[in-house]
């Protein structure tokens, strides 16, 4: 063990000379391959075909100008990515960010967690993350979409549906998905449905699409909740964030009989003690596009904190679902002093590794993300089925094959964990069943 210990440890060395600067990155690599020490000592010929180094490398990065005029004519000038991780299981799959923090690494860090979770959905699907350093926020519908139609001309030569099939993350939504789409569409001259997903349901989208990710989560924090005997009904939940994410496990949360206390966004926490109005956050968010602040004109007896901490309310269930580094280990030890007992990701990465520790340490269930919200991307990939049969499947039979894969993932990922010795180590289990799986086909194709 030892010996494959301090070879994690020099690989992990050579990233971070490789990648320097690109924290989020490391971070992301460390996580994974720091649990790998068990599997290299079982399967030798990992070391030997250095899957590990192959699977921290990028298959390829791309870099690009998105030049744009604003309402007033003025030119702005963004920077896009797209990062092709991985194309072991099939082709490069995963979001576009658009958020005014987005730098190469950012991108990196999600590519490279995309690997294993689409890996985690058992189905044909590679890795890959794109974006822009662009803010979506108080921008007009012209701008975002000449910014959309800027961002695609460069795109659309680098996409494909067997090539690399991007849909949404922070700051893309449905509106971007279309805009994005058209200008493909327009561009290539051919209805290529497959080539994004996210879309809408009445133009080539699945339905569950969007409430996809939330729903994934909650059925995965129903999961572990039961190998503990317990049950979502009744329980006193935090969700962070009140975009995509947040909104639809809140919904998820509330049909299950949960009671979800909390939301936020970047400026302020909405605490609304008889449980949060999901009708009043859509409309702020989803069609005024506004701040969370203006739920308490709809809501007198909600609280609003501007600047305040999500993590600083009771709860017996967490919902990280805002962003990466969201919830660090003073956060953790504030939850775990109020009594919280399991905690799911939605978000990538939105807990620290020290929060994560503690976790652990207290006998806390915590789902990593790359398990716990894969459930968007699992659907992402069933849209693409639909996109290559030109079928429509209904809302219901959409949703349970979405609830049969996270019951399948949690599964996997528990089953893994006590085989390896690390019962109830949600992170152990995931690293070790996705690694596995994208490391024997690394291996089949050879050195390509
Ligand atoms: P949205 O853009 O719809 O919502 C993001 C939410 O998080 C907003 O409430 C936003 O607040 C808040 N937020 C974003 N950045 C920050 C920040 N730096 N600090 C504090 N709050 C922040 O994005 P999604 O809901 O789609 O994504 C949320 C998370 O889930 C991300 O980590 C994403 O990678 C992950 N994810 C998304 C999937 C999807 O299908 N959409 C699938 C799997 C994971 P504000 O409006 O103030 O910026
Ligand atoms: O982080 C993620 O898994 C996503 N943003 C969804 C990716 C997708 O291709 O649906």
């Amino acid at each position: 063990m030892k010996e494959a210990e301090q070879r994690i440890q020099a690989i992990y060395e050579g990233v971070k000379a490789r990648n320097p600067g690109e924290v989020e990155f490391h971070q992301a690599v460390w996580e994974v391959i720091s649990t790998l020490a068990p599997v290299l000592q079982r399967h030798p010929e990992y070391t030997e075909h250095k899957i590990i180094e192959r699977l921290c490398e990028p298959e390829r990065q791309i870099i690009f100008r998105v030049p744009w005029q604003d309402d007033k004519g003025e030119v702005q000038i963004n920077r896009g990515f797209r990062v092709g991780f991985n194309s072991a299981l099939g082709p490069y799959k995963g979001g576009l960010r658009f958020h005014p923090s987005v730098l190469l690494g950012t991108i990196k860090f999600l590519a490279f967690e995309q690997t294993f979770k689409n890996a985690l959905t058992g189905l044909p699907i590679g890795s890959g993350k794109g974006g822009a350093d662009f803010d979506p926020k108080g921008k007009s519908d012209n701008e975002i979409m000449r910014f959309c139609q800027s961002f695609m001309t460069e795109l659309y030569r680098h996409i494909g549906d067997m090539t690399d099939v991007p849909a949404g993350d922070i700051g893309v939504g449905g509106r971007e998905i279309g805009y994005l789409f058209g200008q493909y569409k327009r561009i290539v001259n051919r209805y290529e449905a497959g080539v994004l997903t996210g879309k809408n349901p009445s133009w080539s989208g699945a339905l569950v699409r969007k409430e996809s990710t939330g729903y994934g989560a909650v059925y995965f924090a129903e999961e572990m909740l039961k190998v503990r005997g317990q049950e979502l009904a009744g329980k006193r939940c935090v969700v962070s964030g009140s975009g995509n994410v947040a909104i639809y496990a809140t919904q998820k949360l509330q049909q299950l009989g949960a009671i979800v206390v909390a939301c936020s966004d970047s400026n302020g926490v909405i605490y609304d003690e008889q449980g949060i109005c999901l009708d009043t956050v859509r409309q702020i968010k989803e069609v005024e596009r506004g701040r969370l602040k203006e739920y308490t004109n709809h809501r007198p007896n909600a609280e609003y904190r501007h600047g305040g901490d999500i993590w600083d309310i009771a709860c017996d269930l967490a919902f990280p679902c805002a962003t990466q580094n969201e919830l660090n280990e003073s956060h953790a030890k504030k939850l775990i002093a109020n009594g919280c007992f399991a905690v799911t990701e939605g978000a990538n990465m939105p807990c620290t590794p020290e929060a994560v520790d503690l976790f652990h340490e207290h006998g806390i269930a915590y789902a990593p993300g790359k398990a716990a919200n894969a459930g968007g991307v699992a659907t992402s990939a069933l849209e693409m089925q639909q996109n290559a049969s030109r079928d429509t499947w209904s809302f219901e039979y959409t949703e349970n094959r979405l609830r049969e894969i996270m019951v399948n993932i949690h599964k996997n990922c528990h089953r893994t964990a006590e085989e390896f010795g690390m019962p109830g180590n949600y992170v152990a289990g995931a690293n070790i069943v996705s690694f596995r799986q994208v490391a024997d086909a690394v291996m089949a194709f050879g050195v390509i």
